[in-house]
């Protein structure tokens, strides 16, 4: 009996709307959604499985100019998403004016069929929607164009059979009851980092990493250590906040994603610590899991 497989690369700009595809496509809370860009800084492999093929979704950072190590590892993540990729989903939004063409230039080099996707188009009319297809018609030529909301779950099912229409034949990747390539741990620091991001305004979320440093199961409850690592002692103290209220707050709104991620109740507990300039430091960005 034949069986198809393959890897889908999701790449675009920040804020495009990859990870709210990616969750819409998989059927499950998988990547994290904030208003902010630059929410996603790893790849993040999403699987659907049935008896006949697996698809491996890989939603990645939006694509940017480098301005630290970090940046450069999830602009690496991109690379390596592309390079692997049977399709890739190009997702834009109909607010994308493309004078900038940093996402252009990383597909070069591939040879995969593109799907185009013009996302939010809840916010758009008919004529605005209209002109991004030709102009992506124009563009790139794709293999194929579609207006889409992934927020609102328009024309995601079009994209799936479209996926699965050009899946090659390949035995299954992984096992077929896999969901993803990431850890509970993963899963947990990224709601932290979601509520970073939803909490604080400038610089702060994007000073700060999220690492989990215990994860003990248990029968009724799941005990979360997690450190808050910031570059200085000024982003430690608007972490944490008057009396430490701010903190409290991501704690409460953290826990609750993980008790419905989870399916269990969540004890979590959180420490901020100082790292001068982590995200410039290779040897820090390794230990926290950039390559
Ligand atoms: N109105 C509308 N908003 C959307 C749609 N899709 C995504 N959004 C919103 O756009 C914002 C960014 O969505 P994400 O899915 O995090 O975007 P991303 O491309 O993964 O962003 P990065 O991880 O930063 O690269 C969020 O506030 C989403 O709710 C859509 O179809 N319609
Ligand atoms: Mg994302």
């Amino acid at each position: 009996m034949s069986h198809k497989a393959g890897f889908v690369s999701i790449i675009g700009k920040p804020n495009a709307g990859k990870s709210t595809l990616m969750n819409a496509l998989v059927g499950e809370k998988m990547s994290i959604i904030t208003p902010k860009a630059q929410t996603t800084r790893h790849r993040i492999l999403g699987m659907v499985n049935t008896d006949d093929y697996q698809i491996v979704f890989s939603d990645t950072p939006g694509v940017i100019k480098p301005h630290y190590a970090l940046h450069e590892s999830m602009m690496h993540q991109v690379d390596g998403s592309i390079v692997d990729a049977d399709l890739i989903l190009l997702v834009t939004d109909i607010y994308e004016e493309f004078d900038e063409t940093d996402v252009l230039k990383k597909l070069e080099g591939s040879l995969a069929p593109i799907a185009v996707l013009i996302n939010k188009i809840d916010q758009s009319d008919e004529e605005t929607v209209k002109k991004k297809v030709e102009f992506w018609n124009e563009k790139l030529q794709p293999k194929a164009i579609f207006a889409i909301s992934a927020l609102l779950g328009h024309n995601v099912k079009a994209i799936m059979d479209f996926v699965v229409d050009n899946l090659p034949e390949h035995p299954a990747y992984y096992e077929k009851d896999a969901l993803t390539d990431r850890n509970d741990r993963f899963f947990a620091s990224e709601m932290i980092r979601a509520q970073l991001l939803k909490q604080y305004k400038k610089e702060i979320p994007y000073s700060a990493e999220v690492i989990v440093t215990a994860f003990v199961e248990g029968e009724k409850l799941h005990r979360i250590s997690a450190e808050i690592i910031v570059e200085r002692d000024s982003q430690k103290n608007i972490i944490i906040g008057q009396g430490g209220s701010m903190l409290k707050i991501v704690g409460t709104y953290a826990r609750r994603d993980m008790e419905e991620f989870f399916q269990k109740k969540v004890f979590l507990e959180m420490f901020v610590k100082v790292i001068p300039d982590w995200r410039s430091k290779k040897n820090y960005l390794k230990k926290f899991g950039y390559e």
